[in-house]
């Protein structure tokens, strides 16, 4: 019987796949978890209890209690906030995943999912269709933290056994909820300005090209990665998955299709000299190799379907 913990479950990420692991395994079988009692009524469907993410002991109480098989590990501090604080960034991300890790291993715990990020990438990776293996010097706290995750879950992979699966998720755009601190928020943004006839201020420049990918898609590489047989997982960091990628300037022409009026304007903050450390885009290959990748959203479709549930949402 598979029973799933999800931490950080109230996040961008986390909203809508601990909804997916629901409609898949039956609400009983889920425990969302997030540090905030207020979002307890984000999961009705579901058990709900408060995790702190560095409270092991607390972690794993709840694996046991649940009888927990599997752990989405999803709480983190993302680049744009982690830069503010690196040290606590540091700290967060890292002893938390060593934490899920040492219980999968202590635990036998059936799979662990761990994301990662085109943050592990960094000013001397070629940025156009960027390698599964290639130069990685990230310079983000949050970057570096991810790369050093990955390296961490390969560990214990190799030595323990434990069998942990990871994707490198570009900006995730979605309707269902708000992103928190990334680089990559604008592109949820935008679309919040476009529909309330606000002029969009944007915080990087207008040909910053950076990987992004709709919400439905990572869902469903999320879910796809989690549930190929074991011997197709043959990466143990974390694969490369690319959706689509654009410019600040092409998302506002997008936009201007359905919104002819709306207004954008650039006005680049230390946001920006992250983004220019990433890539534009990304070759996943290997994804669609091992596990059959394919993403279903370009950004026309992507904008259509935003604008139209969020017009929705929004009435
Ligand atoms: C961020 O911008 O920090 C995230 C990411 C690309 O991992 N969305």
């Amino acid at each position: 019987m598979t029973k799933i913990l999800i931490t950080g479950a109230a996040g961008q990420l986390g909203s809508e796949l601990t909804q997916a692991l629901g409609n898949l395994f039956g609400g009983d079988n889920i425990l969302a978890t997030d540090i905030n009692e207020g979002a307890r009524e984000k999961f009705p469907y579901c058990h709900f209890e408060v995790l702190n993410v560095m409270d092991s002991e607390r972690m794993l109480e709840l694996v046991k209690k649940y009888e927990i098989t599997q752990i989405y590990h999803l709480a983190a501090i993302l680049s744009a906030t982690g830069e503010k604080n690196p040290l606590f960034t540091w700290k967060l991300n890292m002893d938390s995943l060593l934490s899920v890790l040492e219980i999968a291993k202590n635990e036998n715990l059936d799979k662990v999912y761990w994301p990662s990020s085109i943050a592990v990438f960094g000013t001397n990776t070629p940025v156009d269709l960027t390698p599964q293996y290639t130069a990685m010097d990230p310079n983000t706290v949050y970057g570096i933290s991810k790369l050093a995750g990955e390296l961490w879950c390969s560990y214990y992979n190799e030595k323990f056994g434990v069998d942990v699966r990871s994707i490198r998720y570009p900006g995730l755009i979605g309707y269902k909820s708000l992103p928190g601190g990334g680089t990559t928020d604008y592109a949820v943004d935008i679309y919040y300005k476009a529909i309330e006839g606000k002029t969009y201020e944007c915080f990087l420049n207008e040909d910053s090209y950076l990987p992004m990918m709709y919400m439905a898609d990572a869902i469903k590489a999320t879910i796809d990665l989690m549930q190929a047989p074991k011997e197709q997982v043959k990466i143990r960091t974390s694969y490369n998955v690319s959706g689509m990628s654009f410019s600040p300037k092409e998302i506002y022409q997008s936009i201007l299709k359905h919104y002819p009026d709306f207004k954008i304007e650039y006005k680049p903050d230390f946001r920006q000299a992250i983004a220019d450390s990433w890539p534009n885009s990304i070759d996943d290959s290997h994804a669609r190799e091992h596990w059959g990748w394919k993403p279903t959203y370009d950004l026309a479709k992507m904008t259509e379907d935003m604008l139209q549930n969020l017009s929705i949402m929004l009435e």
